[in-house]
């Protein structure tokens, strides 16, 4: 990594893009982590590393193996793991989860280095609530605080607590969903920065403050510190925040939103991403203002990382940590040791609609991309898919000697198109492109699947609307993951090309 000059650097929000919300963020030293939440996919809690704020490389996810998440197939989609906080504490990592499936609940992992190992959980049967925050007072006191503002004191080395919780802060009076609590000592006084108004279009993020963790708290006049609700800004849904300090002792906010296109009520197919915006403090308040699209350049260095390969070509014994799977992932249905230079799938579920079927992808990052791939579908039947969960998802499919089109929406399986194709591996293609502007019914973009012939020629098969794969019209807390599935049989990926052709 080298530093650049701040004319050549990138500085466009948002610096995380793509389905990563709730973000939390800590510093230690020069260096920023960031983890985001993951719900049905495996691995989880995707962990970030920055030297500037802006530009952040993935470096691993926390939760990597069986025994730090279960993600059963009863659980449904957008359950799972919600909402982390990370913090640094008396020499190591601290990650305080979620896990919404039955008999999980809040789990708490430490480690060294935060690109991992992290431990076994340690769990908190008697923190009842979700987005719970980790916060230390002066005398070593554990703190942790949830959702609606219950607060008990625990015991993070092993899950137990003091007392019954108590209730701070529960966010404006009539607000709805008061969430995403994190607690700080700033100066002289204790700040606790919640979300309210819910993660969707009224979204907002406020704030109080006391003389001691456990408050009392009162709240800032000028609450919400922000929002964008009820503007035409590009970016909405803006909330559940984290603060931090720059490397100059400039204070930002990390936080989510969304960049919905398209006419009413506009559309967002990327899930909630994660921004970053400056705070100054007026009054020992945070003032925040409008969550810019292109970033005020800071007063620091700008590091960027290396910029990901277009190509992954399967030639490492294990996927890079940008690749999930749906709830689990075994090697004996999904590995590169099979067949060198390959991804091996072998299917269990029958299709995408089957809350066990074999998948492995990565998060569309991008209003706009190009992603390909070369399959051998052998004896088996797979191919190349956009999913948004299992009642929203498109795919193009290969079996010997024939593509096929599907699409499901809600009750909705279409076979969209078919065509024979000449025994052997096939490069299927996917281009996301921006909807042609021509009104209030527009959606927010279209995906034309189709094959590619031996000298590159793209032969399209099938255009489809994008706001099918959108939050508003599927709900949930997730965004699109682009990737390869088995549906029968065996089947080999030679290569996986995802091109970003716009942000
Ligand atoms: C999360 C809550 C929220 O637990 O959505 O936007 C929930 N905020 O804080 C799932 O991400």
């Amino acid at each position: 990594m080298s530093e650049m000059r701040q004319a050549d650097a990138t500085m466009t929000n948002p610096v995380v893009p793509g389905f990563h919300p709730d973000p939390s963020i800590c510093r230690v030293g020069d260096d920023y982590y960031l983890v985001c939440s993951s719900f049905e996919y495996f691995p989880g809690i995707p962990v970030f590393h920055s030297r500037d704020l802006v530009h952040w490389t993935q470096i691993g996810n926390a939760l990597d193996r069986p025994a730090q998440l279960r993600l059963p197939a009863a659980m449904p989609s957008s359950g799972g793991i919600y909402a982390p906080t990370l913090r640094h504490h008396d020499g190591r990592f601290w990650l305080i989860v979620t896990n919404v499936a039955e008999g999980e609940g809040n789990l708490l992992f430490t480690a060294t280095d935060p690109a991992g190992p992290w431990s076994d959980p340690v769990r908190l049967p008697e923190v009842k609530g979700i987005d719970p925050d980790l916060a230390w007072d002066e005398d070593g006191t554990c703190w942790c605080t949830v959702a609606g503002g219950a607060q008990v004191r625990i015991d993070p080395y092993t899950g137990e607590t003091f007392g019954p919780a108590h209730q701070v802060w529960a966010g404006t009076p009539g607000a709805q969903a008061p969430e995403a609590p994190h607690l700080y000592r700033i100066g002289a006084y204790w700040y606790l920065l919640i979300a309210e108004g819910g993660t969707e279009r009224g979204h907002a993020v406020s704030i109080a403050r006391g003389r001691t963790p456990t408050g009392p708290f009162e709240p800032c006049p000028d609450n919400p510190v922000l929002t964008h609700r009820g503007t035409h800004r590009p970016i909405q849904n803006t909330g559940h925040a984290d603060l931090v300090q720059g490397p100059d002792g400039s204070w930002w906010l990390v936080l989510l939103g969304v960049r919905p296109r398209g006419g009413t009520p506009g559309w967002h197919v990327l899930g909630r991403e994660t921004f970053l915006a400056p705070v100054t403090w007026v009054d020992d308040w945070p003032v925040v203002g409008e969550v810019p699209s292109v970033l005020p350049t800071p007063a620091w260095p700008l590091v960027p990382g290396a910029a990901e390969e277009v190509r992954d070509d399967f030639d490492l014994s294990e996927l890079r940590p940008q690749w999930i799977s749906v709830r689990d992932r075994p090697a004996e249905h999904c590995t590169t040791k099979e067949r060198s230079g390959w991804l091996t799938l072998r299917a269990r579920g029958a299709s995408l609609d089957e809350p066990d079927v074999v998948f492995a992808g990565r998060r569309q990052q991008h209003l706009s991309c190009r992603v390909r791939t070369r399959i051998d579908p052998a004896e088996g039947r797979g191919g190349l898919a956009v999913r948004l969960d299992e009642e929203h998802h498109y795919e193009i499919e290969a079996a010997e000697g024939q593509v096929r089109v599907l699409s499901r929406v809600g009750p909705f399986r279409t076979v969209v198109a078919s065509r024979p194709v000449p025994a052997g591996p096939v490069v299927l293609r996917l281009d996301v492109t921006p909807a042609p502007p021509n009104g209030p019914r527009t959606g927010p973009d279209v995906l034309t699947f189709g094959i590619e012939e031996q000298d590159g020629t793209f032969i399209p098969l099938g255009a489809l609307d994008g706001r099918y794969l959108s939050t508003e019209v599927a709900g949930g807390f997730t965004g699109r993951v682009i990737g390869l599935y088995a549906a029968a049989g065996t089947v080999h990926f030679d290569w996986f090309d995802y091109e970003p052709l716009g942000l």
